[in-house]
């Protein structure tokens, strides 16, 4: 029965395929859809580095409230270190605490132990992805933040994109270059954009103990999970930093497969940005 209305439907939809098809017009659809949601993000709110559980849920959260935000991913698909689940095994557990930001993505989670769960990582990064998208968020895939733009008074205006394919074949191509009010460093371990800051205005003074990126400590899970929020500030006039780079940046141990901190943390750097933007 079903196969038989499936063969139908099949049938119909190979009917309804026989059009001329263009492949100048696919071209033409291609290029004119990428240049106006690029021209759209040019001047944007808050630009994130890296679309991991942290910049994924902090551009979520952000993009909820009306803000024009982009997250730029080097990688050809977002979700950060979530695929991998621990040791290729693709589940990830979150903690009790930020259950309730999984719920608001539809991520089912099941309870294993008081105040444990498990989830699937396919199943997080896609909901989580799609939250982001129908919220409004831009993500740009295949795109390096390689730099910052900086203006006279030490504050960070926005981001230096080129794409990671030239990057990787180590080509000599200029990049160009996004407006944010605000920018968030959610590149993960790297702490990718704190480090470039540090190494390149001359005299940077980090938000931190010694002024500096500490760097990351060994896996805690216990303390590495309890300090990430509070990690989660502005490091730099105008930048953020959340997830594992705010570990990083602080000196704070890695935690391995459990996620609530990522999250937690990303919903909390949307807050301070928006309060950032608002007062800009
Ligand atoms: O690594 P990632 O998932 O960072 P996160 O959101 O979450 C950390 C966890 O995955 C895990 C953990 C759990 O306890 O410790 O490691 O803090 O996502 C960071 C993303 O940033 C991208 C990178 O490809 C990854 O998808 N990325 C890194 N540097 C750049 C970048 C860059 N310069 N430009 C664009 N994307």
């Amino acid at each position: 029965m079903w196969r038989g209305s499936a063969r139908a439907e099949a049938d119909d939809d190979r009917e309804e395929l026989e059009m001329a098809i263009s492949e100048i017009e696919v071209t033409r659809g291609i290029l004119e859809g990428f240049t106006k949601d690029f021209l759209g993000s040019l001047q944007s709110d808050v630009a994130v580095a890296g679309g991991g559980p942290a910049g994924m849920t902090c551009a979520y959260y952000l993009a909820r409230e009306g803000l024009n935000v982009s997250v730029f991913e080097r990688n050809l698909h977002v979700g950060g270190g979530m695929w991998g689940g621990g040791m290729l095994f693709p589940r990830i557990i979150i903690q009790e605490a930020a259950r309730a930001i999984l719920d608001e993505f539809g991520v089912r989670l099941a309870e294993f132990k008081d105040g444990y769960y498990v989830g699937d990582s396919v199943e997080t990064v896609s909901k989580v992805t799609a939250a982001a998208v129908d919220a409004g968020v831009k993500i740009w895939v295949g795109v390096s933040v390689e730099d910052v733009l900086i203006r006279e008074e030490s504050k960070i205006t926005g981001v230096v994109l080129n794409w990671r394919a030239v990057e990787l074949a180590n080509l000599h191509v200029d990049p160009l270059a996004m407006e944010a009010k605000v920018v968030v460093d959610a590149t993960g371990h790297d702490a990718d954009i704190v480090r470039t800051v540090a190494r390149k205005i001359p005299g940077c003074k980090l938000n931190t103990d010694t002024g500096g990126v500490v760097g990351e400590m060994p896996m805690w899970a216990e303390v590495g999970e309890e300090v990430i929020v509070e990690n989660t500030r502005e490091v730099y006039p105008n930048l953020l930093v959340s997830g594992m780079a705010a570990n990083a940046v602080y000196g704070s141990p890695r935690m391995g497969a459990i996620f609530g901190g990522m999250f937690l943390s990303g919903k909390k750097c949307a807050g301070l940005a928006a309060d950032m933007v608002k007062n800009i």
